[in-house]
């Protein structure tokens, strides 16, 4: 092994019941890894939580939160280049950000080596898809280890490291959401940190100009690579085989693995399985060896049937007599392999295979819980500010963050949805043909640094007639408050270098000035900018609590309450219930005293106490 200064065999340090994301944190450590760089998205923040739980001058890496994904991998990139072991992690989608790098990985030499971590969400638990990220690892041509538990997690991590950094490489980590966020017990080996690093670019240890030509010849060399990486796979020995009791069989990967061993304990007679730990390259040896033993086999894979055709076309070539089974139905392609899932296409394949289940099997009565902003959200002024601002027939574009939630009732302030950054584009692209609507977009403060902030250009480049706004949170709200570019960079500033002169800015709380300065800023004829600020409420009100500082609900008087119900119906905190006879009551539990909702209410019924948050008006 080249620089890694441990073997994959070590005596145990001590066992704990960690997350998957935190385990991979000690992975990292004991691996050597000397850079890791992020754009957070979830299932993978909790690895920045645990990596910003180490104290700076005990981390052995340099981390960072990156701008997005892109910068993040280009980070990790050159730092591999010096010959430093890297990682950058991000969510699936992230990928699609990322991806203009991340495809040329492949085709250059990784002194360093360097891992990608991606948590693939199948079930779209927190994106707007379920993307199945391994069509692009093969187009890529990256090794692919795929992890069923938070245990092989950490393992795995060290595996890929080893590999990443024997074949001067990258190699994807690929987690899904619940080994992400599942916890287990896990025995640690022992940190030996004895690690050499080369820490001087040298552009003799290969081609980096990836151009015309040479880049045929890359893609020749990392061709030829691929075939010794699969050796090496081999030999890490990632794929469990248990032997079953007749000539059916199962190959799976990843969480569908759990999945399976589980609703297997019910069978009476057990089909043979094959897991498969790395997924790119194909054991093509594994897998003739555990085909050729059966009848029949049944590949279970979560989304895309990306094994299922490389194992059909393979028992093809080989001319094998096995029946393989697939994906049958869309709803195969669909959603998590959970449990029940992973049972009833078992049943449906085989029937007889497992006992039938009682009628009531699986259903809990839960009542439904809709996404909302938290009480005192300065989005919720935002959205209830603009909405009077604005025509029943004007458009208005949404983007991802807490705002999103801005498209629900009573706000409704979101007619379109693509992903992050996408908003300013979208808008100007509505403006086109259109002297009728107004045309509104919304973005976070993080977004407009990640993706957003050439979608605004572009509207000045070609003059679009659009209104921005800048829900200006001072922070990374939605997937756990990361800090990022805006707390160093003032957008207003960064606004007024662009060329823009119609910019506008004003705290959400004043709710009647928004309103003012959306109008003025819909009426110029080109585009204009509303910054809509207040600092993120749940940020706040922990930091406070921290501080020994506990909320102080705001009071509502029974005797002024007429029940014209603005505070649920046109303001919606959820702080408010209205009883079936109509009477309105505070819950105190959830209340956070900010009294953003006393200028709703028109008898002025509302009323911050002495010592409510009052100075939250004033906090950016
Ligand atoms: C490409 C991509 N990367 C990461 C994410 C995860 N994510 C969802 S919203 C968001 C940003 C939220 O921050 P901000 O734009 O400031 O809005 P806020 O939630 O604070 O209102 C992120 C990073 C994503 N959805 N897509």
């Amino acid at each position: 092994m080249k620089h890694l200064g441990y073997t994959l065999i070590q005596e145990t340090a001590f066992e704990e019941i960690l997350m998957g994301n935190h385990a991979l944190v000690r992975a990292m450590v004991e691996s050597g890894t000397r850079v890791v760089a992020s754009y957070p998205g979830s299932p993978t923040p909790e690895i920045a939580t645990a990596i910003q739980a180490i104290p700076d001058d005990e981390r052995p890496f340099y981390f960072e939160f990156s701008v997005n994904e892109k910068v993040a991998t280009e980070v990790a990139f050159g730092a591999a280049l010096n010959g430093n072991l890297s990682c950058a992690f991000y969510k699936s989608v992230g990928l699609n950000v990322a991806l203009d790098t991340f495809v040329q990985l492949g085709l250059l030499n990784i002194p360093g080596g360097m891992v990608v971590i991606l948590g693939d969400d199948p079930g779209a638990n927190s994106s707007q898809n379920e993307q199945d990220n391994r069509n692009i690892y093969r187009m890529a041509r990256v090794a692919v280890l795929e992890p069923a538990s938070p245990r092989e997690a950490y393992l795995y991590y060290k595996h890929a490291a080893t590999l990443a950094a024997i074949h001067e490489t990258v190699v994807v980590l690929r987690m899904t959401t619940h080994v992400c966020h599942a916890s287990q017990k896990i025995a640690v080996d022992q940190y030996v940190p004895a690690f050499d690093y080369k820490t001087d670019f040298n552009r003799d240890n290969g081609q980096y100009i990836p151009l015309t030509a040479l880049a045929i010849e890359m893609k020749r060399n990392t061709m030829a690579k691929f075939q010794k990486i699969k050796k090496d796979l081999r030999m890490m020995d990632l794929n469990i085989v248990a032997a079953g009791e007749d000539g059916r069989g199962i190959i799976t990967s990843g969480l569908t693995y759990l999945s399976v061993m589980d609703v297997l304990e019910q069978a009476e007679k057990r089909p043979s399985i094959l897991k498969l730990g790395a997924t790119n390259p194909l054991d093509k040896d594994a897998v003739v060896d555990f085909l050729s033993g059966h009848d029949q086999v049944l590949v279970l894979e979560e989304l895309d049937d990306i094994l299922e055709n490389q194992i059909k076309a393979l028992a093809y070539d080989r001319e094998l007599k096995v029946k393989i089974i697939g994906k049958t139905y869309d709803e195969d392609f669909i959603g998590e392999y959970t449990p029940d899932k992973t049972r009833a296409k078992l049943a449906s394949t085989w029937p007889g295979l497992l006992p039938e289940l009682p009628d009531d099997h699986g259903q809990i009565d839960v009542p439904g819980r809709p996404a909302q902003m938290c009480p005192g959200c300065g989005h919720r002024s935002a959205f209830v500010a603009v909405k009077k601002a604005l025509a029943a027939n004007d458009v208005t574009v949404a983007d991802i963050g807490c705002h999103t939630l801005g498209y629900m009732p009573p706000y409704e302030m979101g007619d379109v949805l693509m992903c992050m950054g996408a908003s300013p584009g979208i808008a100007a692209g509505l403006s086109l043909h259109n002297d009728q609507k107004n045309v509104v977009a919304f973005i976070g403060d993080s977004t407009f640094f990640h993706a957003g902030l050439p979608g605004l250009i572009n509207t000045v480049l070609n003059n679009h007639n659009i209104t921005l706004i800048i829900m200006e949170n001072k922070t990374t709200a939605m997937t756990g408050h990361q800090d990022h570019a805006g707390d160093i960079i003032p957008i207003e500033g960064l606004l007024k270098g662009l060329g823009i002169d119609q910019v506008f800015a004003c705290d959400t709380y004043s709710q009647e000035k928004l309103t003012g300065l959306v109008k003025t800023a819909m009426a110029t004829p080109k585009i204009s900018v509303v910054i809509a600020r207040h600092p993120c409420m749940l940020k706040f009100v922990r930091n406070q609590r921290r501080n020994g500082k506990n909320p102080v609900p705001i009071t509502l008087d029974q005797d002024r309450c007429t029940r014209s119900h603005a505070c649920v119906a046109d303001f919606g905190c959820p702080t408010f219930t209205r009883d079936p006879d109509g009477r309105i009551d505070i819950n105190e539990g959830l209340c956070i005293g900010d009294g953003s909702c006393v200028q709703i209410c028109p008898e002025q019924a509302i009323a911050i106490l002495k010592g409510g948050q009052k100075e939250a008006n004033n906090v950016l």
